[in-house]
């Protein structure tokens, strides 16, 4: 065999050239951390600050033990713990989707409980945790994990646990491994569970009378867990723009020099059209669709596709016959015509989840039609058979419509396609469409996803270290050398109405019409529809003059001078 082909046999199970060197980078650490010279715990203190909701009396209530004890205080790092409590069997889990940067908080928390304390791996998320399936974590596993992308260490899962079968297993497990606490990393709906976790296991789990802590950690690509400066973002959701940015860029580059194409590009991000803003902001398409200022302008459908229809037109005199769209995944939902259809129909398949058991789509639709309000009946058999199918598809265990399925950008460019044809028929009008989603969540984090989680995780086992329950980590002051804070996670719930019944559940931030960065975009969307001003950010860097760039959106929502993260 050559060298050439023994490199590359050394390539294989993620030892790429790449992967090897980005696992031996510095991760930028907040100084709160090195005081003393060396990566220390630190202590936390009140700000002064407390967090509260429109419904905080009836949290407060319900949660009476973790808010009896936080005061929903916010906590910021203070100092060099110098006695960290010892000991301690810390289990950690990934909850949710994937989102880059996830390994880096246990290597996070593996380096701040050092030595006297044992880290836990649960392995599969909140199901493994019901099931007890953990597993110690190695020196030698952090080696090999950190900086690294995906969830592939722990795996994941959408298990909610909710029922008092399940929270028994729950204090089943922490008895059995003998655990202090639990680090939930995941989204809106997995700190809600850590939040009620938190509240569970506060006492009486261990046969002394004693609780089990639990810390929450904010992951989701979807940016749609943030509180203005305390939480500036979720992590992964920097990786997976940057990707996306990459590919709407190319894409972009690509349609000036064949000169035939409009692309409809759907972006992930579930409900909240944050990574659709995000990457706007980077590549300044002719255009990009925001679900919440649809919502707000309450637009149907078909002024969308007027809309939309009338830039191509434009530009179409002038000879540009090419263009992008950029569609967020969950556009669908905030159309005010389909969010009363897709209500109806969430009813009418939770009402009659018995009578459509086994039953194949076909008939699904013809018994669903026959349920729902006449005006539902109507343009849900407008709608072409595939967006028919998925709006009948299965909800998630969040009971959440999974509009990852939704062909969203099929659905516009057939009806862009006959509207362009009704108002001018020699418009050149010639497609492609794309859905950028899965391959945002797993790349290998960004320098900013790499220092933030390394950082959060810092922050999580240092509050485990200080005894503290029921809060989640954050790290703000991106720009200003990073501080790290504890939420309570208490101070964040909100009253909602799910599935026919009242929930206490963490918000999910959507785009604000009024934030700097949309107003940004605002100003400039027109110039961007009428010729081309695109900007093809590249890929991400680790190394050089781009590698610390944070997100264009937060950079402007925080108000921060520059593009750049100092820590
Ligand atoms: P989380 O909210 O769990 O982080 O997941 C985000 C997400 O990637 C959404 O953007 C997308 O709609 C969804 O997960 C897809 O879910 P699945 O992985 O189950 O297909």
């Amino acid at each position: 065999m050559s060298t050439l082909t023994d490199s590359l046999n050394a390539c294989e199970k993620n030892c790429s050239v790449f992967e090897n060197a980005i696992r031996t980078l510095d991760i930028p650490t907040c100084s709160v951390f090195l005081k003393s010279g060396l990566l220390a715990p630190v202590t936390f203190v009140e700000t002064g600050e407390t967090l509260s909701t429109k419904d905080s009396e009836t949290v407060d209530q319900a949660f009476s033990q973790s808010v009896n004890s936080s005061k929903n205080k916010v906590l910021t790092a203070d100092g060099v713990n110098t006695s960290p409590l010892k000991g301690k069997r810390v289990a950690v889990l990934f909850s949710g989707g994937p989102a880059a940067g996830g390994h880096n908080v246990v290597v996070g928390i593996k380096r701040i409980l050092g030595n006297d304390n044992t880290l836990l791996g649960v392995k599969a998320g909140p199901k493994g945790l019901l099931d007890g399936d953990l597993f110690e974590i190695t020196n030698a596993d952090i080696a090999k994990i950190t900086n690294t992308g995906g969830f592939d260490y722990l795996g994941s899962d959408r298990t909610k646990i909710k029922t008092d079968e399940q929270f028994a297993k729950v204090k089943e497990t922490c008895v059995r491994h003998n655990l202090d606490a639990i680090v939930v990393i995941g989204g809106d709906d997995s700190n809600t569970n850590a939040a009620i976790l938190a509240e569970k296991l506060y006492s009486g789990v261990k046969a002394d009378g004693s609780g089990v802590q639990v810390i929450g950690v904010p992951k989701t690509i979807d940016g749609d867990l943030q509180i203005g400066s305390h939480l500036p973002i979720s992590f992964g959701f920097d990786t997976a723009t940057k990707i996306y940015a990459e590919l709407v860029g190319n894409i972009l580059q690509d349609t000036p020099s064949s000169r035939k194409y409009w692309h409809f590009i759907k972006l992930m991000g579930r409900s909240a059209s944050h990574v659709a803003l995000e990457v706007g902001l980077q590549t300044k398409p002719a255009i990009t669709l925001i679900s919440e200022e649809i919502a707000q302008k309450r637009l149907s459908l078909s002024e969308i596709v007027e809309q939309i229809s009338v830039i191509i037109i434009e530009r179409a005199k002038k000879g540009i016959n090419h263009g992008a769209v950029l569609i967020p995944e969950g556009v669908i939902e905030f159309i005010p015509e389909m969010t009363a259809l897709i209500e109806d129909l969430n009813d009418k398949l939770a009402h009659f989840t018995r009578e459509l058991e086994g039953k194949t789509i076909s008939e699904k639709r013809d018994f669903v039609a026959t349920k729902l309000k006449a005006e539902h009946a109507q343009l849900m058999a407008s709608l072409p058979d595939y967006m028919e199918e998925m709006l009948l598809a299965d909800r998630d265990s969040h009971g959440n419509l999974q509009v990852s399925l939704i062909p969203t950008e099929r659905l516009l460019i057939d009806m862009v396609g006959r509207r362009i044809k009704e108002k001018d028929h020699s418009v050149k009008f010639n497609t492609q469409n794309h859905f950028f989603g899965y391959e945002g969540r797993c790349g290998a984090p960004t320098l900013f996803d790499a220092a933030y989680t390394y950082n959060l995780g810092l922050t999580a086992g240092s509050l485990i270290l200080t005894g503290r329950t029921g809060y989640i980590a954050s790290i703000a002051n991106l720009d200003k050398g990073g501080t790290p804070l504890a939420l309570p996670l208490t101070g964040l719930l909100n009253v909602e109405r799910r599935h026919g019944q009242d929930e206490m559940v963490i918000e999910k931030a959507l785009v604000k019409t009024n934030s700097p960065a949309f107003q940004y975009f605002d100003s400039r969307r027109k110039d961007w529809a009428e010729s081309d001003q695109f900007a093809s950010p590249g890929p991400r860097q680790l190394w050089g003059p781009s590698a610390k760039q944070l997100p264009i959106t937060v950079a402007l929502n925080q108000g921060y001078d520059g593009l750049l993260f100092d820590f």
